[in-house]
């Protein structure tokens, strides 16, 4: 069997800010596939619009640069096509939990084999610096010139009421931590749901490597014995950190997938496709050129 390392991944030259948190989770992502055993064409990544979603075009794998908020619906159309490509879906915060919500709510309920990683900065960044529903009380921006007067969604809390059978979240710049989340959530069979913390070293000066430190608390640090498979207990995890809490936080025993539950979704519709003769896929790739 062919071993692959996070060398055989990386592909082009990110081009995202220095010091950027979005560089370290790209790193930890290949390390984590080449840890699960994952081989590049076996591999999709497929992200939506945003600084974050840049991603997809930064490793050797099949993937997509959709449109905002859409991510999710395109690699279920993707996994529906093929069941058997590992599939990594990556969002912002304001492609996620503003304009994409209605369908992360419903993909975290239909419980399909996918691994979806949120980019937190808690800001919009590509379009520089407006507030995020992720975004602090207080945070001044430029949407908010007296600064946001709400407090942020509690995303995680909302993934485990929409039913998702993997939560979890990771911070960027803790990138052993990471790569172990990453792993688990990749392994996990049904919808992993990853939360990342990471810094926008540009248009976030309120939520700074110094806050994340401030208030970031590792799980195993506040719990002894904390048992993942226990939803009231992440609920209370939750509630008790403002959510603000890293690791594996849900993780549902015995989680039936999508395919499993809908069985004629169990099957790869490439292989009941008539493939195009040369000529006509030529042609179709002409329309295109
Ligand atoms: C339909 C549509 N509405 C708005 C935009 C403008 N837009 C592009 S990215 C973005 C938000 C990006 O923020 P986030 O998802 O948090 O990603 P980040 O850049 O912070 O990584 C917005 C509003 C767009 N591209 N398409
Ligand atoms: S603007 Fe922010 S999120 Fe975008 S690349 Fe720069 S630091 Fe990263
Ligand atoms: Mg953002």
């Amino acid at each position: 069997m062919c071993k692959y390392t996070a060398k055989d991944f990386k592909k082009g030259q990110p081009r995202w800010c220095p010091g950027c948190g979005d560089h370290f989770f790209l790193a930890s992502l290949h390390k984590a596939m080449a840890e699960v055993g994952v081989a590049p064409h076996n591999m999709a990544v497929i992200s939506g619009i945003g600084c974050s979603s840049r991603i997809g075009g930064y490793q050797y794998c099949y993937g997509a640069h959709t449109t905002h908020g859409r991510a999710l619906p395109f690699a279920q159309g993707i996994k529906c096509a093929n069941k058997d490509i590992h599939m990594v879906v990556c969002s912002g915060d304001g492609d996620s939990y503003a304009i994409g919500l209605g369908h992360v709510l419903h993909a975290m309920k239909r419980n399909m084999d996918i691994t979806y990683i949120v980019f937190d900065n808690q800001v919009y960044g590509l379009t520089k610096g407006q507030t995020s529903p992720m975004s602090s009380k207080g945070f001044v921006t430029k949407t908010t010139p007296d600064g946001n007067p709400l407090t942020p969604l509690d995303a995680p809390s909302m993934a485990l009421a929409a039913g998702a059978t993997f939560v979890a979240q990771a911070y960027a710049i803790d990138m052993k931590n990471m790569v172990d989340v990453i792993t688990k959530a990749v392994d996990h069979k049904g919808f992993s749901y990853v939360n990342i913390f990471t810094p926008c070293v540009t248009f976030n000066q309120f939520n700074t490597v110094k806050w994340y430190n401030g208030h970031l608390k590792k799980l195993e640090d506040i719990r002894e014995n904390y048992d993942p498979h226990d939803k009231a207990a992440a609920f209370h995890l939750l509630s008790d950190t403002d959510s603000l809490v890293l690791g594996v936080i849900y993780e549902e025993e015995g989680a039936v997938p999508f395919g499993e539950i809908v069985p004629s979704a169990d099957v790869r519709l490439a292989d009941h496709v008539e493939k195009p003769s040369a000529e006509l896929f030529e042609d179709l790739c002409m329309e295109f050129r």
